[in-house]
């Protein structure tokens, strides 16, 4: 899968030269470009926001800038275009999964106080925002999108992690796990886990699975797409 990033940032995507990501990238798993929007201003200083028209303060990134830089990057609109921004229906598992279908994927993280919405409209597919609330920029909230979807191209991870896991199964969220050693600060291993009956153990996780899944949902409501 090709995976184009748009930013003002591009040194803060130093994350994806770490552990499964960059495995992935070095396997040839995925390809990660990281484009500076700044390059694609027309002007000799690089300006590539203004004012915004409702007033109030913060600057807007402007729509030829965008214009030009996708338009560049993916001349003939062959990738699915998502734009991170707050003002969006939320990120979910289900998302994840639609997005790792795409061959090619191209993200433009947002950043001051946003983008001209005439960009937003010519040139992206999808607006996605990863939660309730605002961050500086979109690039922290474009790594998470990049790093989930990630995990579910073919050899990046092993099959088996992504059936046993929180949202493989809708909403359903995973059981409690342990490690040794079996007492640790006083506290125990759930017996059933060291009895190596499998039936029991298997019945075990998918109450504690459901357990899990009741205790979240009432302190916090998840949002959907
Ligand atoms: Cl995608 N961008 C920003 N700036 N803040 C957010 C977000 C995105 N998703 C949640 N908060």
């Amino acid at each position: 899968m090709r995976i184009d990033i748009i930013t003002l940032f591009p040194k803060s995507f130093s994350v994806f030269d770490e552990s499964i990501i960059s495995r992935a990238r070095k396997n040839g798993l995925i390809d990660i470009n990281i484009f500076d929007l700044r390059d694609y201003t027309k002007d000799k200083h690089k300006k590539v926001d203004d004012y915004n028209f409702s007033g109030g303060a913060g600057l807007l990134i402007r729509a030829d800038v965008v214009y030009d830089a996708v338009s560049a990057i993916d001349p003939e609109h062959k990738a699915h275009r998502i734009f991170l921004t707050p003002s969006a229906p939320i990120f979910n598992q289900q998302k994840v999964q639609e997005l790792a279908k795409f061959e090619r994927i191209l993200l433009l993280c947002g950043h001051y106080e946003g983008v001209d919405q005439r960009a937003i409209d010519l040139c992206f597919d999808e607006v996605v925002s990863i939660g309730k609330f605002v961050l500086t920029g979109g690039e922290i909230a474009c790594m998470a999108v990049v790093d989930a979807v990630a995990r579910y191209i073919d050899g990046v991870i092993a099959p088996e992690s992504l059936k046993n896991e929180s949202y493989a199964n809708g909403d359903e969220l995973e059981y409690p796990q342990f490690t040794r050693p079996r007492e640790f600060m006083g506290l125990t291993v759930p017996e059933v886990l060291l009895s190596g009956n499998h039936a029991e153990i298997e019945k075990w996780k998918r109450e504690q699975s459901a357990v899990m899944t009741q205790k979240v949902a009432m302190t916090g409501k998840g949002e959907e797409v």
